[in-house]
């Protein structure tokens, strides 16, 4: 393997005195132990070149949250009036304090301006240095690593300083403690935790399907507690036949990976179950890094797909569909393992994250995301899209993992562009997973019951619904007998002889606090409906070790904020109808609700939504509080549907007219 990195190798000595931090500077990061699968070889010629980068810190990450909430708090002067695309950039952008003081360490460090180049992004200063400047630059020793196995060459240092003075400007610096010129390889990486909700490669069938039943399926709606029709979903939300004249651009954007729609089915789906939408209409591709829709056999439709589709268009229609298609197929179906979530479907969505530094982590991360080019075979040859398309007014994602699966700073990055979104006027709803407080058994660090601890008891919540900004949906049913006016139930079912059980997935974030919005709906469930199990207190991800007796987490984001039917929906897969139940279906459900409600108001002038939870919890009368049902797992009942919020169903379904009032009287 050629080592390119140190190409002007010159045939020099080994710097010979160590280098000794001065009083000015202070130890910056220090590694813990050796490098992960790295064996250290010999010190880094004095003269050998490096690309050196700084990354500098970005501002108002502790203030973004008090900006969301100035144009989303319905009580605000400042509802609605979004921030653009370059505002938001600005807000997060390192200061020209930062830029200039570390410019100057450089300048007087003997690494002259005319050497630095700034990202795009502001985000970075890169410079060539040879390793004898970095070295004293950073007062470190550079070393060169060799990977166990797959014969690449790396460089890091065992720690590094800074000048005081410096510090509080750089996140950190690469080459640095971790291994900086890691590429991702094709093979022997983690596996993919399988997404705990969107059924993912070759399960055309979702998990969770019955047979049609017979007979069933009319525009009648005596039968909707059997199946669940366009018409059954409109009685019980109270959703008028669509408007006639729409506001252009107004689009629901629904995000798919490795999970592809078939025009036929949809064509069943519309001819079925509604007047008014013709055959031949779909989903506007928005392709990311090779995703590709339609699939053109319909034996190889997606059960995910075709259901959030099929659920959409009646409620939207004619107002457009986007589908967000992500990653090409050897990542989208698995065949590459990533385990990773939703870094490339945003990076699509804003360029300036492609290279963005937050809690500690730069742009995708090498591990654990797909990368592109992609050299498999079939794989998308073209570069990462960065900044490739605008974001729809409302976004709907019904796929995830758990928390457990990925490091809380890679979530907490993400989660701070979810914040960007809500910023610019994005809402963003996400299905809160199908496994009531336990996770998926074959998730990471979780035992066969998709449980946590060393007792396999402690609930498991999902990603990336723990991040605050973003809008979860649970699922509700309605119970055996009952009509569409009868008030609705926390979603349980039993599927192939009792197997699967599906329900409902909520609980409390092992990494973000309650938001201010939801205090008071958390406080109160607390007060009136406290669940009858052990917590432990604590942020930062899950630590058994700190947990104690406890099963949940006392003063974590409650998960999830509102809900909507899940149980027994019609849908046609692979050219038969079936019953699929998910929350995978409540998303979609509650998104197009909202984009309908977006269009009223762009008619009107106003502008969309975006991040609406300020609002739902200030105003919970416009929803149908659900007040029966549990969310089984972990051998326990799991939380209890309760009179106003509660961690099954949130605030409750959407009553479309009273939300149509609401947010159409809003500024
Ligand atoms: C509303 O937005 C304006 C302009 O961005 C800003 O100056 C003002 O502080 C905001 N008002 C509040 C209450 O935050
Ligand atoms: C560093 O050197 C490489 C190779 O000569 C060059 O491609 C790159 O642009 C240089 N980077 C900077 C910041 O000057
Ligand atoms: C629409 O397409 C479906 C599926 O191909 C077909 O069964 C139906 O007859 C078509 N309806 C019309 C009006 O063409
Ligand atoms: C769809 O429509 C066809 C033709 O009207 C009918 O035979 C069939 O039973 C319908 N399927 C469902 C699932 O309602
Ligand atoms: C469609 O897919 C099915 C199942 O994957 C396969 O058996 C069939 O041959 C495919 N049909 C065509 C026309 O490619
Ligand atoms: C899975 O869990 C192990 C042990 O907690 C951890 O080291 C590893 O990073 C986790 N994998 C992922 C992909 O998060
Ligand atoms: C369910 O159980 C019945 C009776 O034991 C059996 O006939 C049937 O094949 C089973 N179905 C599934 C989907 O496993
Ligand atoms: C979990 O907590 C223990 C005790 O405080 C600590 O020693 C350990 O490093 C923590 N583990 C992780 C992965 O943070
Ligand atoms: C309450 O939910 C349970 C299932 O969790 C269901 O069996 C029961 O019928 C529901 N009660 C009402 C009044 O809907
Ligand atoms: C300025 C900068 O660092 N740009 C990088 C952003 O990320 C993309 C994709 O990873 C790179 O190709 C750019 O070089």
């Amino acid at each position: 393997m050629k080592r390119t990195l140190w190409a002007t190798i010159a045939l020099a000595a080994l710097a010979g005195a160590r280098p000794t931090p001065d009083n000015s500077y202070e130890l910056h990061e220090e590694r813990d132990g050796s490098l992960h699968a790295w064996i250290k070889r010999d010190r880094v010629f004095p003269h050998a070149v490096m690309p050196m980068k700084i990354g500098l810190t970005q501002q108002n990450l502790e203030k973004g949250y008090q900006h969301l909430i100035d144009v989303s708090d319905p009580d605000s002067p400042n509802y609605s009036k979004h921030w653009t695309e370059e505002e938001v950039h600005e807000l997060f952008a390192p200061s020209k304090d930062t830029i200039e003081t570390v410019s100057q360490w450089l300048a007087d460090s003997g690494i002259s301006s005319d050497r630095i180049l700034h990202s795009a992004n502001r985000g970075w200063l890169h410079f060539n240095a040879t390793a004898k400047e970095a070295e004293e630059l950073l007062k470190a020793e550079f070393y060169e690593h060799e990977h166990v196995s797959n014969g690449k060459w790396s460089v890091a240092c065992d720690k590094y300083h800074l000048p005081s003075h410096i510090r509080q400007h750089v996140d950190y610096v690469t080459p640095g403690v971790k291994t900086s010129q890691l590429r991702k390889t094709t093979s022997g990486l983690s596996k993919r935790a399988s997404p705990s909700f969107g059924w993912g490669p070759g399960h055309h069938r979702p998990p969770m399907w019955k047979p049609w039943h017979p007979g069933h399926g009319s525009q009648d709606l005596k039968d909707c507690d059997v199946t669940i029709t366009p018409a059954c979903i409109a009685a019980l939300y109270h959703i008028p036949e669509p408007a006639k004249n729409v506001a252009p651009g107004n689009a629901l954007g629904i995000f798919e990976e490795g999970d592809f729609y078939a025009q036929e089915d949809l064509d069943l789906f519309f001819s079925n179950f509604t007047k008014y939408i013709p055959n031949g209409t779909h989903p506007t591709l928005k392709s990311i890094d090779g995703g590709v829709a339609p699939t053109t056999n319909v034996s190889n439709a997606g059960g995910e797909s075709d259901l959030d589709f099929q659920l959409a268009y009646p409620i939207v229609y004619p107002q457009e569909i986007v589908v967000y298609q992500v990653d090409d197929i050897p990542y989208a179906t698995f065949e590459i393992p990533t385990a990773g979530f939703g870094n490339t479907f945003l990076d699509a969505l804003d360029g300036s994250y492609c290279n963005y530094t937050a809690f500690g982590v730069t742009g995708d991360d090498p591990v654990l995301d797909p990368t592109y080019p992609d050299p498999a075979p079939g794989g998308y040859k073209g570069p990462l899209m960065c900044g490739t398309y605008k974001p729809t007014n409302v976004i709907s994602i019904s796929y995830g993992v758990q928390e457990i699966d990925l490091p809380a700073n890679y979530q907490k990055r993400q989660c701070n562009e979810f914040l960007k979104l809500g910023l610019q006027g994005t809402s963003v709803f996400v299905a809160s997973g199908d496994t009531g407080v336990a996770g998926v058994q074959s998730s990471n660090g979780t035992g066969p019951n998709g449980c946590l601890g060393p007792k396999d008891n402690v609930f498991n919540p999902t990603n990336p619904n723990s991040c605050p900004y973003l809008t979860n949906v649970g699922a509700t049913m309605i119970t055996p007998g009952n009509t569409v006016n009868d008030p609705e139930s926390a979603a349980f079912g039993l599927f192939h002889n009792n197997t699967v059980v599906f329900t409902s997935s909520g609980g409390f974030s092992n990494i973000y606090p309650i938001p201010d919005y939801q205090k008071s709906a958390v406080d109160t469930y607390f007060k009136e409906h406290n669940p009858p199990y052990p917590y432990y207190e604590l942020l930062d991800g899950f630590n058994a070790s700190k947990a104690g007796d406890g099963i949940y987490n006392r003063i974590g984001h409650g998960i999830p904020d509102v809900a909507a039917n899940g149980l027994e929906i019609a849908v046609y897969v692979g050219g038969e109808a079936i019953t699929e139940a998910g929350t995978s279906a409540s998303s979609p459900i509650f998104a197009a609700i909202v984009t309908r409600i977006n269009d009223a108001r762009l008619n009107m002038g106003k502008k969309p939504i975006g991040f609406i939870n300020p609002a739902l919890y200030k105003n919970p009368w416009i929803l149908n509080d659900i007040t029966n049902g549990t969310n089984p797992g972990c051998n326990t009942d799991g939380f209890k549907a309760v009179k106003g919020w509660d961690p099954v169903t949130g605030l409750g379904t959407p009553n479309y007219p009273k939300m149509l009032e609401y947010f159409t009287k809003l500024q």
